[in-house]
Protein backbone atom coordinates (compact mmCIF):
# COMPACT_ATOMS: atom_id res chain seq x y z
CA UNK A 1 0.00 0.00 0.00
CA UNK A 2 2.70 2.36 1.22
CA UNK A 3 4.48 1.95 -2.10
CA UNK A 4 1.72 2.29 -4.31
CA UNK A 5 1.30 5.67 -2.47
CA UNK A 6 5.07 6.48 -3.21
CA UNK A 7 4.39 5.36 -7.04
CA UNK A 8 1.22 7.55 -7.19
CA UNK A 9 2.91 10.95 -5.64
CA UNK A 10 6.14 9.95 -8.26
CA UNK A 11 4.18 9.69 -10.65
CA UNK A 12 2.28 12.91 -10.33
CA UNK A 13 5.71 14.42 -9.47
CA UNK A 14 7.11 13.39 -12.81
CA UNK A 15 4.54 14.37 -14.67
CA UNK A 16 4.16 17.87 -13.33
CA UNK A 17 7.79 18.13 -13.62
CA UNK A 18 8.22 17.06 -17.58
CA UNK A 19 5.61 18.99 -18.36
CA UNK A 20 6.74 22.45 -16.44
CA UNK A 21 10.23 22.86 -15.72
CA UNK A 22 10.82 26.38 -14.39
CA UNK A 23 14.21 25.60 -13.13
CA UNK A 24 14.24 27.37 -9.62
CA UNK A 25 12.28 26.36 -7.61
CA UNK A 26 11.80 28.79 -4.75
CA UNK A 27 10.88 30.98 -7.88
CA UNK A 28 7.93 28.92 -9.01
CA UNK A 29 7.05 28.84 -4.97
CA UNK A 30 6.44 32.43 -5.37
CA UNK A 31 5.43 32.52 -9.38
CA UNK A 32 1.92 34.38 -9.11
CA UNK A 33 -0.67 33.97 -11.39
CA UNK A 34 -1.72 37.84 -11.81
CA UNK A 35 2.27 38.65 -12.59
CA UNK A 36 3.43 40.45 -15.24
CA UNK A 37 2.94 37.58 -17.50
CA UNK A 38 -0.90 37.01 -17.66
CA UNK A 39 -0.41 40.93 -18.33
CA UNK A 40 1.33 40.44 -21.61
CA UNK A 41 -0.95 37.38 -22.65
CA UNK A 42 -4.59 38.23 -21.05
CA UNK A 43 -6.56 36.11 -18.65
CA UNK A 44 -8.89 35.49 -21.36
CA UNK A 45 -6.29 33.77 -23.44
CA UNK A 46 -5.96 29.97 -21.70
CA UNK A 47 -4.66 27.64 -24.63
CA UNK A 48 -2.69 25.15 -24.70
CA UNK A 49 -0.09 27.25 -26.96
CA UNK A 50 -0.34 30.45 -24.65
CA UNK A 51 0.58 27.87 -21.12
CA UNK A 52 3.69 26.79 -23.15
CA UNK A 53 4.69 30.48 -23.79
CA UNK A 54 4.21 31.83 -20.23
CA UNK A 55 6.57 28.60 -19.52
CA UNK A 56 8.79 29.84 -21.62
CA UNK A 57 8.76 33.38 -20.10
CA UNK A 58 9.37 31.95 -16.68
CA UNK A 59 12.35 29.86 -17.46
CA UNK A 60 13.95 32.83 -18.99
CA UNK A 61 13.43 35.58 -17.21
CA UNK A 62 10.91 34.98 -13.71
CA UNK A 63 13.76 36.42 -11.81
CA UNK A 64 13.51 39.64 -13.29
CA UNK A 65 10.10 40.05 -13.83
CA UNK A 66 9.53 39.08 -9.98
CA UNK A 67 12.00 41.60 -9.64
CA UNK A 68 11.87 44.23 -12.30
CA UNK A 69 14.94 47.37 -11.73
CA UNK A 70 13.36 49.16 -14.74
CA UNK A 71 15.51 51.83 -13.73
CA UNK A 72 12.79 55.03 -14.37
CA UNK A 73 9.82 56.19 -12.59
CA UNK A 74 6.79 54.84 -13.87
CA UNK A 75 4.85 57.99 -12.24
CA UNK A 76 7.01 60.36 -14.25
CA UNK A 77 4.67 59.07 -17.31
CA UNK A 78 1.82 61.08 -16.18
CA UNK A 79 3.42 64.70 -16.72
CA UNK A 80 4.48 63.57 -20.17
CA UNK A 81 2.34 64.76 -23.41
CA UNK A 82 1.19 61.78 -25.20
CA UNK A 83 2.96 61.70 -27.86
CA UNK A 84 5.91 61.83 -25.38
CA UNK A 85 5.41 58.78 -23.68
CA UNK A 86 5.39 57.16 -27.13
CA UNK A 87 8.52 58.75 -27.73
CA UNK A 88 10.04 57.83 -24.32
CA UNK A 89 8.74 54.08 -25.09
CA UNK A 90 9.87 53.53 -28.70
CA UNK A 91 13.57 55.03 -26.82
CA UNK A 92 14.11 52.53 -24.16
CA UNK A 93 12.67 49.61 -26.70
CA UNK A 94 16.20 48.74 -27.77
CA UNK A 95 17.01 45.11 -26.29
CA UNK A 96 14.67 42.38 -25.58
CA UNK A 97 14.89 42.52 -21.45
CA UNK A 98 14.16 46.66 -21.99
CA UNK A 99 11.34 45.54 -23.94
CA UNK A 100 9.72 43.57 -21.60
CA UNK A 101 10.15 46.19 -18.42
CA UNK A 102 8.91 48.96 -20.61
CA UNK A 103 6.14 46.83 -21.63
CA UNK A 104 5.51 45.85 -18.22
CA UNK A 105 5.36 49.64 -17.43
CA UNK A 106 3.62 50.34 -20.23
CA UNK A 107 0.70 47.89 -19.21
CA UNK A 108 0.98 49.92 -15.67
CA UNK A 109 0.68 53.02 -17.26
CA UNK A 110 -2.47 52.00 -19.40
CA UNK A 111 -4.44 51.27 -16.17
CA UNK A 112 -4.01 54.50 -15.02
CA UNK A 113 -4.82 55.72 -18.92
CA UNK A 114 -5.82 59.18 -19.03
CA UNK A 115 -6.43 61.16 -22.47
CA UNK A 116 -4.78 64.13 -23.76
CA UNK A 117 -5.49 67.72 -22.49
CA UNK A 118 -8.23 68.73 -24.73
CA UNK A 119 -5.21 70.88 -25.79
CA UNK A 120 -2.58 68.68 -26.42
CA UNK A 121 -2.47 67.86 -29.91
CA UNK A 122 0.62 66.47 -30.21
CA UNK A 123 0.18 63.44 -31.33
CA UNK A 124 -1.76 64.48 -34.56
CA UNK A 125 0.14 66.80 -35.78
CA UNK A 126 2.01 66.92 -39.47
CA UNK A 127 5.73 65.80 -37.83
CA UNK A 128 3.14 62.47 -36.34
CA UNK A 129 1.35 60.81 -39.51
CA UNK A 130 -0.10 57.96 -39.76
CA UNK A 131 -1.28 55.78 -42.89
CA UNK A 132 -4.75 57.54 -43.72
CA UNK A 133 -4.39 61.04 -42.26
CA UNK A 134 -3.66 64.12 -43.51
CA UNK A 135 -3.62 65.62 -47.07
CA UNK A 136 -2.69 62.68 -49.72
CA UNK A 137 0.51 63.79 -51.96
CA UNK A 138 2.28 60.59 -53.64
CA UNK A 139 3.83 58.61 -51.36
CA UNK A 140 3.58 61.56 -48.71
CA UNK A 141 5.60 63.79 -50.43
CA UNK A 142 5.53 67.40 -49.59
CA UNK A 143 3.68 70.00 -51.88
CA UNK A 144 3.81 73.06 -53.47
CA UNK A 145 2.76 74.54 -56.08
CA UNK A 146 5.31 73.94 -58.98
CA UNK A 147 3.48 75.80 -61.88
CA UNK A 148 3.55 79.47 -60.19
CA UNK A 149 7.16 81.22 -61.35
CA UNK A 150 7.49 82.56 -57.47
CA UNK A 151 8.96 79.16 -56.72
CA UNK A 152 10.92 78.93 -59.70
CA UNK A 153 14.01 78.56 -56.88
CA UNK A 154 12.65 76.15 -55.01
CA UNK A 155 14.68 72.49 -55.77
CA UNK A 156 13.33 69.60 -57.43
CA UNK A 157 15.01 66.36 -57.62
CA UNK A 158 12.20 64.50 -58.77
CA UNK A 159 8.78 65.75 -59.82
CA UNK A 160 5.17 63.63 -59.21
CA UNK A 161 3.19 65.73 -61.11
CA UNK A 162 -0.74 64.42 -62.48
CA UNK A 163 -2.10 64.38 -65.31
CA UNK A 164 -6.09 64.49 -65.16
CA UNK A 165 -7.15 63.73 -68.99
CA UNK A 166 -8.86 60.89 -70.50
CA UNK A 167 -10.69 62.47 -73.77
CA UNK A 168 -7.63 60.85 -76.08
CA UNK A 169 -9.00 57.66 -75.36
CA UNK A 170 -10.95 55.71 -78.26
CA UNK A 171 -12.83 53.25 -76.05
CA UNK A 172 -13.35 53.44 -71.79
CA UNK A 173 -12.56 56.77 -70.55
CA UNK A 174 -11.79 57.19 -66.86
CA UNK A 175 -8.24 57.97 -66.80
CA UNK A 176 -9.07 61.86 -65.55
CA UNK A 177 -9.64 60.26 -62.23
CA UNK A 178 -6.39 58.34 -61.91
CA UNK A 179 -3.75 60.67 -60.20
CA UNK A 180 -6.16 60.67 -57.24
CA UNK A 181 -6.35 57.14 -57.13
CA UNK A 182 -2.78 56.35 -57.55
CA UNK A 183 -1.76 58.81 -55.04
CA UNK A 184 -4.26 57.03 -52.53
CA UNK A 185 -3.00 54.11 -53.35
CA UNK A 186 0.77 55.38 -52.24
CA UNK A 187 -0.35 56.02 -48.73
CA UNK A 188 1.93 52.85 -46.84
CA UNK A 189 4.77 54.04 -48.97
CA UNK A 190 7.65 56.94 -47.45
CA UNK A 191 6.76 56.46 -43.54
CA UNK A 192 10.04 54.19 -43.95
CA UNK A 193 8.31 51.77 -45.51
CA UNK A 194 10.09 50.81 -48.73
CA UNK A 195 9.36 47.60 -50.93
CA UNK A 196 11.51 45.10 -51.94
CA UNK A 197 14.33 46.32 -54.48
CA UNK A 198 16.04 45.22 -57.19
CA UNK A 199 17.03 41.52 -58.55
CA UNK A 200 19.33 39.97 -56.14
CA UNK A 201 22.04 40.69 -53.84
CA UNK A 202 24.01 41.88 -56.17
CA UNK A 203 21.58 44.74 -57.19
CA UNK A 204 22.67 48.28 -55.98
CA UNK A 205 18.73 48.92 -55.92
CA UNK A 206 18.32 46.28 -53.28
CA UNK A 207 20.31 48.56 -51.26
CA UNK A 208 18.33 51.94 -51.55
CA UNK A 209 15.11 53.68 -50.10
CA UNK A 210 14.41 56.59 -52.14
CA UNK A 211 12.41 58.16 -49.67
CA UNK A 212 15.27 58.02 -47.49
CA UNK A 213 17.77 59.26 -50.00
CA UNK A 214 17.58 63.27 -49.16
CA UNK A 215 16.55 63.18 -52.91
CA UNK A 216 13.86 66.48 -53.00
CA UNK A 217 11.06 64.53 -54.00
CA UNK A 218 8.25 66.95 -55.08
CA UNK A 219 4.48 66.12 -55.60
CA UNK A 220 3.96 68.90 -57.60
CA UNK A 221 -0.04 68.20 -57.58
CA UNK A 222 -2.09 68.01 -60.78
CA UNK A 223 -1.83 69.98 -63.97
CA UNK A 224 -5.25 71.58 -64.46
CA UNK A 225 -6.36 70.39 -67.45
CA UNK A 226 -9.51 71.71 -69.38
CA UNK A 227 -11.65 68.95 -70.20
CA UNK A 228 -13.43 70.82 -72.67
CA UNK A 229 -10.42 71.22 -75.13
CA UNK A 230 -7.71 68.90 -76.31
CA UNK A 231 -5.15 70.98 -77.83
CA UNK A 232 -5.84 73.75 -74.61
CA UNK A 233 -5.35 70.59 -72.19
CA UNK A 234 -2.28 68.93 -73.75
CA UNK A 235 -0.84 72.99 -74.09
CA UNK A 236 -1.90 73.04 -70.78
CA UNK A 237 -0.01 69.95 -69.48
CA UNK A 238 3.14 70.95 -71.27
CA UNK A 239 3.33 74.37 -70.29
CA UNK A 240 3.39 72.62 -66.44
CA UNK A 241 5.92 69.95 -67.45
CA UNK A 242 8.11 72.94 -68.60
CA UNK A 243 7.65 74.87 -65.55
CA UNK A 244 8.79 71.93 -63.45
CA UNK A 245 11.83 71.89 -65.75
CA UNK A 246 12.67 75.13 -65.47
CA UNK A 247 13.67 74.39 -61.54
CA UNK A 248 17.34 73.59 -60.08
CA UNK A 249 17.65 69.71 -58.84
CA UNK A 250 20.82 69.05 -56.55
CA UNK A 251 21.01 65.57 -56.77
CA UNK A 252 20.84 64.79 -60.55
CA UNK A 253 24.02 64.79 -62.48
CA UNK A 254 22.53 66.75 -64.94
CA UNK A 255 20.69 69.26 -62.47
CA UNK A 256 17.24 69.45 -64.07
CA UNK A 257 14.71 67.61 -62.19
CA UNK A 258 13.15 64.33 -63.46
CA UNK A 259 9.61 64.07 -63.99
CA UNK A 260 7.33 61.38 -63.09
CA UNK A 261 3.53 62.08 -64.87
CA UNK A 262 0.56 60.11 -63.27
CA UNK A 263 -1.78 59.95 -66.54
CA UNK A 264 -4.39 60.85 -68.09
CA UNK A 265 -4.41 58.21 -70.95
CA UNK A 266 -1.83 57.92 -73.42
CA UNK A 267 -1.79 61.13 -75.35
CA UNK A 268 -0.21 62.95 -72.46
CA UNK A 269 2.90 61.18 -72.93
CA UNK A 270 3.38 63.50 -75.79
CA UNK A 271 3.54 66.33 -73.89
CA UNK A 272 5.86 65.04 -71.20
CA UNK A 273 8.12 64.03 -74.25
CA UNK A 274 8.17 67.65 -75.49
CA UNK A 275 9.45 69.06 -72.45
CA UNK A 276 11.91 66.35 -71.62
CA UNK A 277 13.51 67.11 -75.78
CA UNK A 278 13.78 70.27 -75.14
CA UNK A 279 15.61 69.67 -72.09
CA UNK A 280 18.17 66.62 -73.17
CA UNK A 281 17.56 66.31 -76.94
CA UNK A 282 16.52 63.33 -78.37
CA UNK A 283 14.60 60.81 -75.87
CA UNK A 284 14.76 56.79 -76.15
CA UNK A 285 11.50 55.86 -75.57
CA UNK A 286 10.36 52.72 -73.98
CA UNK A 287 7.11 51.98 -74.08
CA UNK A 288 5.32 49.20 -71.98
CA UNK A 289 2.02 48.88 -73.73
CA UNK A 290 -0.02 45.94 -75.33
CA UNK A 291 -0.87 48.65 -78.08
CA UNK A 292 1.98 49.83 -80.87
CA UNK A 293 0.49 53.61 -80.33
CA UNK A 294 2.46 54.83 -83.37
CA UNK A 295 -0.33 54.39 -85.48
CA UNK A 296 -0.53 56.59 -88.46
CA UNK A 297 -3.75 59.29 -87.54
CA UNK A 298 -4.99 57.91 -91.32
CA UNK A 299 -5.61 54.67 -89.27
CA UNK A 300 -6.15 55.39 -86.06
CA UNK A 301 -8.78 58.57 -86.37
CA UNK A 302 -9.13 58.79 -90.01
CA UNK A 303 -7.06 61.92 -90.32
CA UNK A 304 -9.86 64.41 -91.26
CA UNK A 305 -8.66 66.67 -88.70
CA UNK A 306 -5.82 67.71 -86.55
CA UNK A 307 -7.97 67.47 -83.64
CA UNK A 308 -9.25 63.80 -84.09
CA UNK A 309 -6.09 62.41 -85.70
CA UNK A 310 -3.98 63.22 -82.10
CA UNK A 311 -5.30 60.59 -79.73
CA UNK A 312 -4.18 57.88 -77.27
CA UNK A 313 -3.32 55.71 -80.12
CA UNK A 314 -1.59 57.98 -82.62
CA UNK A 315 0.67 60.36 -80.07
CA UNK A 316 4.17 58.23 -80.72
CA UNK A 317 3.74 58.94 -84.47
CA UNK A 318 3.53 62.84 -83.19
CA UNK A 319 6.20 61.88 -80.98
CA UNK A 320 8.18 60.83 -84.02
CA UNK A 321 7.20 63.23 -86.42
CA UNK A 322 8.04 66.01 -84.16
CA UNK A 323 11.65 64.64 -83.65
CA UNK A 324 11.73 63.97 -79.93
CA UNK A 325 12.52 60.39 -80.22
CA UNK A 326 16.06 58.65 -80.41
CA UNK A 327 14.86 56.50 -83.48
CA UNK A 328 16.11 52.77 -83.52
CA UNK A 329 16.87 53.63 -79.74
CA UNK A 330 13.14 53.08 -78.64
CA UNK A 331 11.08 49.68 -78.04
CA UNK A 332 7.78 49.05 -77.43
CA UNK A 333 7.57 46.07 -74.69
CA UNK A 334 4.37 43.69 -73.93
CA UNK A 335 2.75 43.97 -77.69
CA UNK A 336 -0.21 41.67 -77.58
CA UNK A 337 -3.45 43.69 -79.25
CA UNK A 338 -3.99 43.48 -82.80
CA UNK A 339 -3.56 45.53 -85.35
CA UNK A 340 -5.70 47.64 -87.37
CA UNK A 341 -3.86 47.08 -90.67
CA UNK A 342 -1.00 44.16 -89.70
CA UNK A 343 1.48 45.19 -92.63
CA UNK A 344 1.51 48.97 -92.90
CA UNK A 345 1.45 49.47 -89.58
CA UNK A 346 4.22 47.15 -88.45
CA UNK A 347 6.19 49.13 -91.79
CA UNK A 348 5.31 52.42 -90.37
CA UNK A 349 6.34 51.64 -86.65
CA UNK A 350 10.05 50.81 -87.98
CA UNK A 351 10.84 52.66 -90.45
CA UNK A 352 9.33 55.75 -89.81
CA UNK A 353 9.06 55.91 -85.91
CA UNK A 354 12.18 53.97 -85.20
CA UNK A 355 10.98 51.23 -82.75
CA UNK A 356 11.88 47.62 -82.01
CA UNK A 357 8.90 44.79 -80.79
CA UNK A 358 8.88 42.58 -78.10
CA UNK A 359 5.58 41.00 -77.31
CA UNK A 360 3.95 39.34 -74.08
CA UNK A 361 4.86 36.16 -74.99
CA UNK A 362 8.48 36.93 -75.87
CA UNK A 363 8.61 36.75 -71.76
CA UNK A 364 7.94 32.73 -72.18
CA UNK A 365 10.03 32.86 -75.26
CA UNK A 366 13.49 34.16 -73.79
CA UNK A 367 12.56 35.30 -70.10
CA UNK A 368 13.02 38.53 -68.70
CA UNK A 369 16.88 38.33 -68.16
CA UNK A 370 17.66 37.98 -72.10
CA UNK A 371 15.25 40.69 -72.55
CA UNK A 372 16.20 43.32 -70.19
CA UNK A 373 19.95 42.51 -71.86
CA UNK A 374 18.07 43.25 -75.15
CA UNK A 375 16.04 46.61 -73.72
CA UNK A 376 19.45 47.82 -72.56
CA UNK A 377 21.29 47.18 -75.35
CA UNK A 378 18.71 49.52 -77.21
CA UNK A 379 18.84 52.57 -75.38
CA UNK A 380 22.72 52.25 -74.67
CA UNK A 381 23.34 55.61 -72.11
CA UNK A 382 20.81 57.84 -74.20
CA UNK A 383 18.38 59.72 -72.00
CA UNK A 384 15.76 57.11 -71.42
CA UNK A 385 11.86 57.97 -71.07
CA UNK A 386 9.54 54.94 -69.84
CA UNK A 387 6.30 55.04 -70.52
CA UNK A 388 4.40 52.41 -68.97
CA UNK A 389 0.91 51.93 -70.29
CA UNK A 390 -1.23 49.97 -67.56
CA UNK A 391 -2.48 47.68 -69.92
CA UNK A 392 0.39 45.88 -70.18
CA UNK A 393 -0.46 43.68 -67.50
CA UNK A 394 -3.00 41.17 -68.29
CA UNK A 395 -6.47 42.57 -67.24
CA UNK A 396 -6.61 39.95 -64.52
CA UNK A 397 -3.94 41.94 -62.63
CA UNK A 398 -5.13 45.30 -64.38
CA UNK A 399 -8.60 45.27 -65.17
CA UNK A 400 -9.56 49.48 -64.09
CA UNK A 401 -7.89 50.30 -67.87
CA UNK A 402 -9.19 51.71 -71.07
CA UNK A 403 -8.36 49.09 -73.99
CA UNK A 404 -7.88 45.78 -72.09
CA UNK A 405 -6.36 42.75 -74.02
CA UNK A 406 -5.81 39.36 -72.65
CA UNK A 407 -2.60 37.29 -72.07
CA UNK A 408 -0.43 40.45 -70.66
CA UNK A 409 1.87 41.19 -67.91
CA UNK A 410 2.26 39.67 -64.70
CA UNK A 411 2.79 42.47 -62.06
CA UNK A 412 5.59 40.69 -60.84
CA UNK A 413 7.01 40.36 -64.34
CA UNK A 414 6.71 43.77 -65.03
CA UNK A 415 8.40 45.09 -61.76
CA UNK A 416 11.03 42.40 -62.19
CA UNK A 417 11.73 43.68 -65.85
CA UNK A 418 11.64 47.96 -64.18
CA UNK A 419 14.14 46.45 -61.73
CA UNK A 420 16.36 44.74 -63.73
CA UNK A 421 16.36 47.79 -66.15
CA UNK A 422 18.82 49.55 -63.40
CA UNK A 423 21.68 51.41 -64.31
CA UNK A 424 19.63 52.93 -67.88
CA UNK A 425 20.01 56.98 -67.69
CA UNK A 426 16.49 57.17 -66.75
CA UNK A 427 15.45 61.06 -66.93
CA UNK A 428 11.46 61.08 -67.07
CA UNK A 429 8.76 58.34 -67.06
CA UNK A 430 4.94 58.07 -66.80
CA UNK A 431 1.89 55.34 -65.70
CA UNK A 432 -0.90 55.95 -67.86
CA UNK A 433 -4.36 54.31 -68.94
CA UNK A 434 -5.72 53.63 -65.55
CA UNK A 435 -9.29 54.04 -65.33
CA UNK A 436 -10.68 53.72 -61.44
CA UNK A 437 -14.51 53.40 -62.69
CA UNK A 438 -13.44 50.51 -64.29
CA UNK A 439 -11.31 49.03 -61.34
CA UNK A 440 -12.32 46.04 -59.23
CA UNK A 441 -13.17 47.09 -55.40
CA UNK A 442 -10.30 46.29 -54.23
CA UNK A 443 -8.50 49.39 -56.10
CA UNK A 444 -5.69 46.67 -57.31
CA UNK A 445 -4.82 48.27 -61.03
CA UNK A 446 -4.32 51.81 -58.89
CA UNK A 447 -2.25 49.79 -56.81
CA UNK A 448 -0.36 48.08 -59.57
CA UNK A 449 0.43 51.87 -61.23
CA UNK A 450 1.47 52.86 -57.76
CA UNK A 451 3.90 50.02 -58.21
CA UNK A 452 4.90 50.88 -61.51
CA UNK A 453 6.05 54.71 -59.98
CA UNK A 454 7.39 53.57 -57.06
CA UNK A 455 10.19 51.28 -59.41
CA UNK A 456 10.42 54.32 -61.44
CA UNK A 457 11.80 56.32 -58.54
CA UNK A 458 14.15 53.53 -57.79
CA UNK A 459 15.59 53.42 -61.19
CA UNK A 460 16.24 57.50 -61.27
CA UNK A 461 17.89 57.52 -57.87
CA UNK A 462 19.89 54.40 -58.10
CA UNK A 463 21.83 56.16 -60.98
CA UNK A 464 22.70 59.63 -58.85
CA UNK A 465 23.38 58.09 -55.49
CA UNK A 466 26.40 56.46 -53.79
CA UNK A 467 26.47 53.15 -51.48
MN1 LIG B 1 -1.12 52.94 -74.77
Amino acid sequence: MLLLLIAIVSKLTLSYCASVDYGQAPLLLEYDEKSFIDSIYGELVESEESKKHKEILLREGVKQFKYPDTGYDVTQLESMSFQETVNFMQSIDTQQMMRRKSHEAYMKYQLKLKLPHPDDTSDITDDNPNLFGGIVTFARAPHFDCFNPINDDKTIDIAIVGSPFDTGTSFRPGARMSPEAIRSASRRLGLGLTPVRGNGPDSKLSKIDPYKSNFTIIDCGDVPMTPFDNRIALNQLYRGERSIHKHKSKKNSKKIPKIITLGGDHTITLMALKSAYEKYGEIAVLHFDSHIDTWDPKVLGGGISDYMSLNHGTFLHYAAEQGYLAKGSCSHVGLRAPYINANYDQDHDEAFCGFKKFSARDIDNFGIKELSKRLKAIVGDKPVYITVDIDVLDPSYAPGTGTMEIGGLLTRELLTLLDSLEGINLIGGDIVEVSPPYDSNSEITSLAATSVVDSLLGLMVVTEVEI
